[in-house]
């Protein structure tokens, strides 16, 4: 995996080149037809809490390699990986070359489905949790949620700053299956690099954070009314510094089509998503439309994946989350 128009790429660097960029979103749209996820349960009661990876009791972090490891054996994460591949030009604003005329939608796009995204993944982690206790005759309570990864704060692999377990994800590199139960790839990872920060790295600060949140005092648009500086509104800014994330893990992390083949993959985003949960609660005054933008109306779909309640997804069904069923144990 390694040609450029499918590597994240760095904040800093150029756009790639348009026509290469329209020529792979027409393989992808022509390509095989994807495979649906299961469906996720069309009702949630209860309302989960995600925990920082910071916050990992040992059992949990044994559980998350259980249940990842369950989800990919049978046959179940494929088809989210082959979702993030085949949609990435839709709901990724920053992927290389990205014809000008559709930028704005795939901004739009990346903060709902990717929320809509971890959701599908962590109902599919929780059913797989729950079978496995059950095939082991242990009790454990049903409240598997993703763990976040603060990365501002957190400033290593999630576990490597643990007192017990701490390579427990560093030293996980699954052997990821396709459909069909054959294995297609080794998880893989810059290792020196990871080891060695602190030191000079790509993940993004608290400051970065904050300045693609508020500006002068205020909240920045969610997207740039005109869009003329990239990463020049909330959700691009935001999703600038993800790259930087993606690019400090490396190997599979680094490349679009593959990355969620990586269980740091959901930790990533699910801290993503917490800075968008916190961005639209802070106590700025200002336009509402800042905060919720049109988001192309009740029928902006969210493609490949199935909405909260069954059928399509739309980005205005995703914006509240404690009716998703979830949250987060903090926001920041
Ligand atoms: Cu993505």
């Amino acid at each position: 995996m390694g040609s450029d128009e499918s590597m994240w790429t760095r904040s800093d660097e150029a756009w790639g080149d348009p026509a290469e960029a329209i020529r792979v979103h027409q393989w992808l749209r022509g390509g095989a037809s994807v495979r649906q996820p299961p469906r996720a349960p069309a009702v949630e009661t209860a309302v989960y809490t995600r925990p920082s990876v910071a916050a990992l009791t040992d059992t949990q972090k044994r559980r998350y390699i259980r249940a990842f490891t369950k989800l990919n054996t049978s046959g179940w994460l494929a088809p989210y990986i082959e979702i993030h591949n085949r949609f990435m030009m839709s709901m990724h604003g920053t992927m290389p070359g990205m014809p000008a005329a559709r930028r704005r939608a795939a901004i739009l796009q990346f903060l709902p489905w990717h929320r809509l995204y971890v959701l599908n993944f962590e109902r599919q982690m929780r059913s797989a949790d729950q079978a496995e206790a059950l095939r082991l005759n242990e009790v454990v309570s049903d409240d598997f949620a993703v763990p976040y990864w603060p990365w501002r704060t957190y400033r290593a692999f999630p576990g490597l700053l643990d007192a017990t377990m701490r390579r427990w994800l560093f030293d996980f590199h699954p052997d990821i299956v396709d459909s069909t139960g054959a294995t297609v790839r080794t998880v893989r990872r810059d290792e020196p690099t990871i080891l060695a920060t602190p030191g000079p790295s790509t993940l993004p600060t608290a400051s970065e954070v904050t300045n693609a949140m508020i500006a002068a005092g205020n909240l920045i648009h969610f997207v740039d009314p005109n869009l003329a500086v990239p990463g020049g509104g909330f959700s691009e800014a935001l999703e600038w510094l993800h790259n930087n994330v993606h690019i400090w893990i490396g190997g599979t992390m680094a490349a679009v089509p593959i990355a969620p083949s990586d269980p740091v993959f959901w930790m990533h985003h699910a801290e993503i998503d917490r800075i968008w949960r916190t961005w639209t609660v802070m106590p700025f005054v200002g336009d509402a439309a800042l905060r919720a933008p049109a988001m192309g109306g009740a029928d902006f779909v969210l493609p490949g994946l199935t909405g909260p309640a069954g059928g399509a997804a739309r980005s205005n069904d995703v914006l509240d989350v404690t009716s998703l069923g979830y949250d987060y144990d903090t926001l920041a």
